[in-house]
């Protein structure tokens, strides 16, 4: 992305930029909702859970999404799997770091997630990785509002579409972000566009949500991706939403809807900084364990 490299203020520490005033933190970023919201979390005072997350990281914000919806006592911290470069804007990279460097900068992070990915949580003697698990598991134990655990065809219908949306909808998108030829991308996005539709035509009328009124695990599981779409897809590969279609624009009363709700809008972060974390994705260079295991 075209930055002032002077407005960039230099750093040689070994972590990203997470808050306004940190050594690699552009003069034009703004912290959004979700930058104060996971300030006031770091400092969760007898928290019932730790969530292990990235302020950047779509996975990661299900989680987040779930806390805040479910009003659980959350602990925020933050954790950065990836290697700081300080040539890139907030020093952002998609480059993981080994498993024991990981396991050396953030033993409890580890000690929860083996896989050394966020999110991850920590609730009393139970370590889970994993968002959707993460997050039904958080729902489950304040209530089981997002998922239907009474009627098992409405719970199955869920499970369905949350993996409709991480196993197509996000998988296609990347796959486009990542391209770096014009028809590559054109083909992953009309398959993209395709897996949208279906999404679309599954979503109840009654409201503007997956389940009509009802806000759920289905609604959460997209958003955070749905977030990059528009965001992050917008300005690197100027991706507009065929928005003529009907399907689409069902798509974008859900959109207004969801980021409306207040659990959604407490975990927006600043539009510009986002974009900047992705820079290593478009470009292709990524090495991140979904580039090289399931963006392909
Ligand atoms: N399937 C995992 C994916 C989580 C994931 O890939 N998280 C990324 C951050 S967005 C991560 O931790 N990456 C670390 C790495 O690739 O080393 C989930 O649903 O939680």
């Amino acid at each position: 992305m075209e930055r002032d490299p002077k407005k960039q203020k230099v750093d040689d520490g070994p972590t990203a930029a997470l808050f306004a005033g940190d050594a690699l933190w552009y003069a034009d970023w703004q912290e959004a909702s979700g930058e104060l919201t996971l300030k006031q979390r770091m400092n969760t005072k007898d928290p019932e859970l730790i969530l292990f997350s990235s302020w950047f990281c779509p996975f990661a914000q299900r989680a987040w999404i779930t806390a805040e919806e479910t009003g659980i006592n959350y602990l925020w911290k933050e954790i950065n799997p990836y290697y700081v470069d300080s040539e890139q804007p907030g020093g952002y990279t998609k480059k993981s770091m080994t498993l024991d460097e990981k396991k050396t900068k953030y033993p409890d992070f580890i000690a929860s997630s083996p896989r050394g990915l966020v999110p991850a949580i920590k609730h009393k003697d139970i370590s889970l990785w994993e968002s959707l698990p993460v997050a039904e598991y958080i729902d489950a134990i304040r209530g089981a509002k997002l998922m239907n655990r009474q009627d098992p065809c409405e719970a199955a219908r869920q499970h369905i579409w949350c993996n409709h949306c991480t196993d197509r909808i996000q998988k296609k998108y990347y796959q486009a972000l990542v391209a770096q030829e014009k028809q590559t991308e054109e083909a992953a996005l009309k398959e993209f566009f395709s897996e949208c539709r279906m999404l679309a035509n599954a979503m109840r009328d009654d409201g503007p949500f997956f389940n009509g009124k009802e806000f759920s695990m289905v609604d959460i599981a997209l958003a955070p991706f749905w977030q990059r779409i528009l965001i992050v897809g917008g300005h690197y590969m100027g991706l507009k939403l065929p928005t003529e279609d009907l399907a689409f624009q069902r798509l974008e009363t859900w959109w207004q809807a969801v980021r409306s709700r207040p659990s959604v809008a407490a975990t927006i972060v600043c539009d510009a900084r986002l974009i900047a974390s992705y820079s290593d994705y478009s470009k292709g260079v990524a090495t991140s364990d979904a580039a090289r295991n399931y963006i392909k």
